[in-house]
């Protein structure tokens, strides 16, 4: 018998997309064509597409199939009434309002409860949510704990809420500033880094004693709950399934971007169980989205996800999923590469501060590495760090994110083992080379989410 029996994907590969290699020549003029910004690369010039996990996920036949079933009728399709089952089975939530993707449902939620002056306490800022928030008047306001912070604590609840800053803020602005705490699971910008069961109760908790709503994050919510399921005493034996549906009734509503966990291509809703605000943003929908009985999706891509909603809660799939992304980090660690540890659950999270220590934040060591990756090998990865962090609302100056990280992000079911050997050496042989990387400058900064845009050039 073998000590450690290996896990293998559940599922085997049916159809191919044929990948175009490039020559080192080729990716330099493509990557200054770009701006040095990979959201700005063509898809044809890259070789192994690591930018994110949102909408490049291979579908199943099972959802191929579902997809023939699209009901296109302009209003009742019977899609929609698979998925506001699905939601209602899996998610426990009551009421869905169908978007085109998450920020969609982001838009709808926060125009539909902050007011003018209001705060957001959240475990940590994500970009388009933040965004969303600071539109309709509102400001964000991190309460994740401090480990989250530190790249190197092996802390397993990352994604935790610190209840004393959460305390802090209610007592500070009072209960009427607040109109929801915002929580996510498998929190994105510490890494893919869980919350535990154990927290999201305390939360919940206080939360309940002010009668604050609490707004879930779900885009990654199974994969939040596989890390609960193999870390968090009392859970090893209840299914992904079981803990996915436990997490979302500690919740009031729910924004879901299903390009991610239900393995779809596009699409997202927002689920209530508040028949008050499911009605303001069923009303809301129609005016930015499309009616409420599809809000963008077409009948097919609803079916879809109601389909990857019941594939993506296996646990076979999620151990296979998350597994894939422990087997990355570990090989980057064999190479001394410096990452967010512990090894999140949708990417590898690069510490830029460390990789290029001779970099400081100004010089954009985040964004420098993203590129000199594709150079190396025509991987693409994404920034998320300081031009991620966009500016501040009211000052104008650059948010400092005290983590400088480019994300190696793994789409679902998409590529293999040796993709990922593939990967780890390219990034090994820029470690290699990490002395004569020098830093970028913008050049030029788009208003909004500036870093889907910017355009930067080197510093000599
Ligand atoms: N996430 C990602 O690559 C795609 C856009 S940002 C580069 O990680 C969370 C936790 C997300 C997310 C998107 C959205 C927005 C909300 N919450 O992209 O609008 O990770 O479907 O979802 C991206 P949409």
């Amino acid at each position: 018998m073998t000590e450690r029996r290996s896990w293998a994907e559940p599922w085997k590969i049916k159809m191919v997309e044929h990948l175009r290699m490039t020559t080192r020549e080729e990716r330099l003029a493509a990557i200054k064509e770009a701006g040095y910004n990979t959201f700005l690369l063509k898809s044809r010039d890259v070789y192994i597409d690591l930018l994110t996990d949102s909408g490049t996920n291979a579908m199943s036949d099972r959802q191929w199939a579902g997809m023939m079933l699209g009901d296109e009728a302009y209003a009742g399709s019977r899609n929609f009434y698979h998925l506001e089952k699905a939601i209602q089975d899996y998610y426990s939530y009551k009421y869905l309002v169908p978007t085109h993707q998450g920020r969609g449902a982001e838009h709808l939620i926060s125009q539909t409860i902050i007011k003018d002056g209001d705060y957001i306490p959240g475990n940590m800022y994500f970009t388009t949510t933040r965004l969303h928030q600071e539109l309709a008047g509102g400001t964000f306001v991190d309460i994740i704990i401090d480990e989250a912070h530190d790249t190197e604590n092996e802390f397993p609840f990352k994604g935790n809420v610190d209840l004393a800053k959460l305390q802090a803020l209610i007592d500070k602005v009072g209960v009427e500033r607040i109109p929801y705490v915002a929580i996510a699971t498998a929190v994105n910008m510490a890494g893919g880094q869980p919350i535990s069961m154990a927290n999201l109760k305390e939360v919940r908790k206080l939360t309940q004693k002010y009668n604050i709503p609490i707004v879930h994050d779900m885009t990654r919510v199974a994969e939040n709950a596989w890390f609960i399921k193999i870390r968090e005493e009392g859970y090893s034996s209840k299914s992904v399934a079981e803990i996915v549906y436990e997490i979302c009734t500690l919740t009031d509503h729910a924004t879901m971007s299903a390009k991610k966990d239900p393995i779809v291509n596009i699409g997202g809703f927002l689920a209530t169980n508040d028949e008050d605000i499911y009605r303001k943003a069923q009303n809301m929908v129609v005016v930015y989205e499309g009616l409420h009985t599809y809000g963008g999706m077409a009948g097919r891509d609803m079916e879809a996800v109601a389909i990857g909603i019941a594939e993506s809660v296996q646990d076979d799939h999620i151990r296979a999923r998350v597994g894939q992304t422990q087997y990355l980090g570990e090989k980057l660690l064999e190479f001394g590469v410096p990452i967010v540890l512990p090894i999140g659950s949708h990417g590898v999270f690069i510490d830029a501060k460390k990789f290029l220590p001779n970099l400081e934040q100004d010089l954009l060591p985040a964004q420098t590495l993203a590129a000199e990756i594709y150079i190396e090998g025509g991987i693409r990865t994404m920034e998320r760090g300081i031009v991620s962090g966009g500016r501040n609302k009211d000052t104008g100056e650059h948010n400092r994110p005290k983590l400088e990280l480019v994300r190696v992000t793994l789409p679902r079911r998409v590529y293999t083992q040796s993709h990922m050997d593939v990967t780890a050496e390219s990034i090994a042989d820029v470690y290699a080379r990490r002395d004569s990387i020098k830093g970028l400058r913008f050049t030029y900064e788009p208003d909004y989410l500036r870093f889907f845009q910017a355009r930067f050039e080197p510093i000599d």
